[in-house]
């Protein structure tokens, strides 16, 4: 439906404003259903944890199994919130293809791309900014946890939610797999997406969140927080990337409570429930299941398998992550015809919100 009246836009463009009119009308249909459309990004911000792995790129692969249509981009532009390295960020973008690439996102199945090479994101953003109020920024927690302690916020922090629910509504995204610190950025999506229809006609769909088992990996310092690839002690986080010794080292020292059995309490041994969570989100057992087999293992020693399983799951991938960044041609390659593929969705949609904003 987008793709054939992107195209009668293109070629109508005699009968423009008649065409146009005609256009907004349909759209306008409240029972207009809409086809399911996975979308989901991640910022070149480092090479993805364990965090980013198991809270959202595992489920990024296995929805390309079930759905005719996965979107998945490198999130550049949001990358820019805070500030960055131009020569760095350039290095970013291509080694988070190459571990996509790596963790089984095939760009034949799907659509990958750099979002800042697809113009119309920030051109949704701003229609999207305009009908949205302070109140419904102001609150979002990332918000509040990534302005804590700055001098001076940039807009760009506070206002990237806005962004981040244009990269989905500029594909009619339906399911978003995301870890569960974005669950309210995805509830502002479905808001704005709302407040739109509500204005405009009955656009776009309301997408909806997509959770794994695993929302919420904690950091290894700090079992209170989530593991990021900003916290600013590489320890706190198992990067795709790091050896077996790295790992091994990395879960040895992580922070658990002195009890030395294997019991699961997320409130209060939230410690040991990240590693037994870990352990889950590899073999794809129950909390209980794992306290159960390791009703005689200590936990200094529970550790040490934690270590082995996540050394099993990630060698494959930092190995197969070398080779693809043997070939940077190859990997600018698959960015530019995602680009084209991107395109070819975004372009004909955002002419419809221009259309039906008033602009055209
Ligand atoms: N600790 C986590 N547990 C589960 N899921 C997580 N995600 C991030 N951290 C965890 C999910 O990974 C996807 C990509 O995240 P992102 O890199 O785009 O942004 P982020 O959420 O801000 O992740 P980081 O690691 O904390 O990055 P920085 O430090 O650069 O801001 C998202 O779906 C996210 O939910």
């Amino acid at each position: 439906m987008a793709l054939s009246i992107g195209f009668i836009l293109k070629n109508l463009r005699p009968a423009g404003r008649l065409a146009r009119r005609c256009l907004c009308s349909s759209v306008r249909d409240e029972n207009v259903t809409f086809p399911e459309r996975v979308f989901s990004g991640i910022q070149p911000t480092g090479i993805p944890h364990i965090g980013n792995y198991f809270g959202a790129i595992k489920n990024w692969i296995k929805l390309q199994d079930t759905n005719d249509s996965v979107i998945y981009s490198i999130v550049d532009l949001h990358s820019v919130t805070v500030p960055q390295d131009p020569t760095t960020l350039r290095e970013n973008i291509l080694s988070m293809t190459a571990c996509l690439l790596a963790c089984g996102i095939d760009p034949d199945r799907g659509i990958l791309f750099q979002q800042s090479q697809v113009p119309y994101h920030t051109e949704l953003a701003w229609i999207l900014g305009c009908n949205c109020t302070l109140s419904r920024l102001d609150h979002l927690p990332t918000w509040k946890e990534k302005s804590a302690g700055m001098k001076d916020a940039m807009l760009g922090l506070y206002t990237y939610p806005v962004l981040q629910a244009a990269d989905i509504l500029l594909y009619k995204g339906t399911r978003v797999p995301v870890g569960e610190d974005q669950t309210c950025h995805i509830e502002l999506a479905r808001a704005l997406a709302k407040i739109f229809n509500n204005r405009f006609g009955h656009y776009f769909p309301l997408p909806e969140v997509l959770l794994t088992e695993a929302p919420r990996i904690k950091s290894l310092r700090h079992p209170d927080k989530k593991m990021s690839k900003s916290e600013a002690n590489p320890k706190s986080r198992i990067d795709l990337t790091d050896s077996p010794d790295e790992i091994r080292q990395k879960v040895k020292k992580a922070v658990i409570d002195s009890e030395p059995k294997i019991t699961y309490d997320i409130d209060n041994r939230p410690g040991l429930a990240n590693l037994i969570g870990l352990e889950c989100a590899i073999t794809d057992k129950s909390p209980s299941q794992v306290c159960e087999e390791n009703c005689n293992v200590m936990s200094g020693q529970y550790k040490l398998k934690v270590a082995d399983l996540i050394v099993e799951e990630l060698t494959p991938i930092r190995l197969q992550m070398e080779r693809l960044l043997s070939d940077r041609q190859h990997l600018s390659s698959i960015l530019e015809k995602g680009r084209d593929k991107a395109m070819e969705i975004a372009e004909p949609n955002i002419a419809e919100v221009k259309s039906l904003v008033g602009f055209l």
